[in-house]
């Protein structure tokens, strides 16, 4: 019962997925449910529009299209997908092709683009509202497509707003808003991605549904070019589980506590609120809107661990501190997995030995499995001596007594790690939990692992994978896929056009109106070429932007009487924090940006701003409760 209390946060950073899979174990053990990441303040929006319309999150073949579009994203930096610069700079010089950028600022994708539609912070709603407009006016639906499609005549009778009057609103120029939609409209094969420029601002979760309907009036789906649902090693939990977090009653979407109640869901006195934390890979006392809250929230458990490779501002603020080695030191992995048809799966082997105290998460899990009395020893010895004779002798005995055991099965992970783990290479050991998820994968789509080698009832194909795995250390294809069975993988067989909540949203549309007090948008929390969310503690590591600027344009700067290298201090109703100026040419007018990830604890000094000193709780999206961190109404001081 008290495990309902004790909260988990994080799971796995950049490129570090192991800890996530070995922190079910201790989850499990201490009856813990409640849990979050930085999902909760990024994608929830995105997964509850694409759980309700498809059944699935889906993903977009930007290698192979004719018409690409980036919605708040920008890949030249961020990346996500698929030798990124390289797919940006085919696309951009190709004729044939088009490469469309919503973006405030003239980023460096929007320089490549054929159109930048340049729109106002925080007004994508109107923006896509023109585009799926002009692309029924003009009768640019893929008709045939639309039969396999419900909820068709609510949704069309939904956009009955003029075009200019939308795009008076977004600031973006009719004709060019026209100009976009024709060609997503004549699109043979249209790719697009949305990200935190439209999932951390205003009316997030309507702009996913707007931009599901871009490509699913037009039917770009399920060919090479356009959408498909990928075929990660582990699945994607997307929907809206129903639940409900116990204090502020929250939804929980794909399985996540919203970011910005969590604090709310500490600070009170309420029976069910949590009393303890754990967090691992992941540091909220930055990444959290309202870092001061947070801390608040933090000070307030009755106790908080935090599993770290570095002394971050988590770090500081926990009861333990668990020391893990780095991604060097020991063997890891991601789970986004989502390239199609072919997918890939990287186990990368540890380089150096760690140095003396820090674990693997792998041992850490395993260490407090056993000391919360749940690891049965004379069941690991018996494991690690079949694992000995071959991964056959060792299934015939995990399967019955740990994978399929009620009372067994939530410890798999540190099952494995402590017996297989114990006879892999030492560089390899933490590899251990992937043959219980390969075993799973095999049993969920057998066909896709056949094609790509895997052949075999589900423990044969799991063990092969799993072996190729342990030898491939660049990497393999694991997963081989076809376009032809991409329709017929989504759950539910029918798309769902019309979201009655989001209907009724868009019609009550009502532009921002500007606070005089702060006639900023502070875009707080940008990726910029020398970030890496808190991962580059060390700002000497930083050769570009080494100061993490406060960006604004050439107009703003001339009138507040401000240079490239002037001090600013910038006012939000969340806070007040220092910064250098970068005068940019990028930028609009009225729009201010931060890199994200700066103003690290230091010794000797933070450089540049903590985003989230800025930022306050309730400014989050009504659905989702993903923050509105890209706009953060501000004021701009020279100082
Ligand atoms: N170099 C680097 N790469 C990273 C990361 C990193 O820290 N550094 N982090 C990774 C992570 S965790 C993530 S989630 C991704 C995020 O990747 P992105 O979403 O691409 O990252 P951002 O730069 O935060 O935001 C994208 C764009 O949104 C624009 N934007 C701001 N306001 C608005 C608006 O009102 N409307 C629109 N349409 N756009 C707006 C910004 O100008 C910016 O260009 O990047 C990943 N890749
Ligand atoms: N204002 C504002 N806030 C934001 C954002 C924004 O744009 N603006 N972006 C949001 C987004 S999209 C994201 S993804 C989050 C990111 O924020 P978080 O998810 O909180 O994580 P990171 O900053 O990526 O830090 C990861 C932590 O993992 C640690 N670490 C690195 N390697 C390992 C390892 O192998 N093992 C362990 N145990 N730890 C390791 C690092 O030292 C670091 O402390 O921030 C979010 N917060
Ligand atoms: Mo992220």
């Amino acid at each position: 019962i008290w495990g309902k209390s004790i909260f988990y946060y994080g799971g796995g950073g950049q490129g570090n997925h192991l800890p996530g899979a070995y922190g079910t174990a201790t989850r499990a053990a201490l009856g813990s449910i409640y849990r979050s990441s930085a999902l909760a303040q990024e994608k929830t929006g995105e997964f509850l529009v694409a759980g309700r319309m498809v059944g699935a999150v889906t993903r977009s073949d930007f290698e192979h299209c004719d018409v690409a579009f980036f919605l708040g994203k920008n890949p030249w930096h961020s990346h996500s997908i698929p030798r990124a610069r390289v797919t940006l700079r085919e696309i951009a010089k190709d004729p044939a092709r088009t490469l469309i950028v919503v973006d405030p600022r003239r980023t460096e994708t929007a320089e490549l683009a054929d159109i930048h539609l340049q729109v106002r912070p925080g007004t994508d709603a109107w923006l896509l509202r023109a585009l799926v407009t002009v692309l029924i006016q003009e009768d640019l639906l893929d008709r045939a497509f639309l039969a396999r499609c419900d909820g068709l005549e609510a949704t069309l009778a939904a956009f009955a707003t003029p075009v200019a009057d939308d795009c008076a609103v977004c600031g973006v120029p009719e004709a060019l808003v026209r100009e976009a939609a024709r060609k997503i409209g004549g699109a043979k094969a249209f790719a697009s991605f949305e990200d935190l420029g439209v999932q951390m601002n205003r009316n997030s979760t309507l702009v996913s549904w707007l931009h599901h309907l871009l490509w699913l009036l037009t039917g770009q789906f399920g060919r090479p070019g356009t959408r498909y649902t990928a075929l990660p090693l582990i699945p994607w939990i997307y929907g809206d589980t129903g639940k409900k977090s116990p204090v502020v009653g929250a939804p929980i979407i794909a399985g996540l506590v919203p970011c910005n109640r969590i604090a709310d869901e500490i600070l009170t006195d309420h029976p069910a609120r949590y009393r303890a934390m754990i967090i691992e890979a992941a540091n909220p006392a930055h990444s959290l809107a309202d870092s001061p809250r947070f801390r608040e929230a933090m000070a307030a458990l009755e106790v908080s661990v935090v599993i770290d490779v570095a002394m971050s501002e988590s770090a500081r603020l926990a009861d333990y501190v668990l020391p893990a080695s780095t991604q060097l030191e020991k063997a890891e992995a991601s789970f986004f997995n989502f390239e199609f048809p072919d997918t890939a799966f990287h186990l990368r082997p540890a380089l150096l030995p760690p140095p003396p105290g820090p674990l693997p998460e792998a041992e850490i899990h395993a260490r407090l499995c056993e000391a919360l009395g749940v690891i049965d020893a004379d069941l690991v010895a018996r494991l690690t001596a079949a694992a000995r004779d071959g991964l056959a002798a060792f299934g015939a005995i995990f399967l019955p007594e740990v994978a399929f055991h009620p009372a067994r099965k939530g410890q798999s992970a540190v099952y494995l790690y402590r017996s297989l783990g114990a006879v892999l290479p030492e560089d390899r050991r933490e590899a251990a939990v992937l043959l219980g998820l390969c075993l799973q994968r095999a049993v969920r789509s057998p066909d896709d692992l056949a094609r790509a080698g895997f052949e075999g009832p589900p423990p044969v194909a799991a063990t092969a994978l799993f072996q190729a795995i342990l030898e491939s250390p660049s990497g393999l294809v694991f997963s081989r896929g076809r376009w032809e069975d991409v329709a017929s993988q989504l759950p539910g067989g029918r798309f769902q056009l019309a979201l009655p909540e989001m209907i009724e949203e868009l019609r009550g549309l009502t532009p921002p109106t500007p606070d005089p007090a702060f006639p900023f948008v502070l875009s707080a929390g940008e990726r910029r070429s020398m970030t890496a969310n808190t991962i580059l503690r060390d700002p000497r590591w930083r050769t570009k932007d080494a100061g993490g600027a406060l960006r604004v344009s050439p107009s703003d700067a001339e009138r507040l009487g401000l240079q490239t290298g002037s001090r600013a201090r910038i006012e939000t109703a969340g806070g007040t924090a220092e910064a250098i100026i970068e005068v940019d040419a990028g930028m609009s007018p009225g729009h201010a940006a931060i890199p994200n990830g700066l103003g690290l604890t230091r010794g000797d000094g933070a450089v540049g701003v903590a985003p989230n000193e800025l930022t306050r709780v309730e400014d989050r999206d009504a659905y989702a409760g993903t923050p509105w961190h890209k706009y953060v109404p501000a004021r701009i001081v020279a100082v």
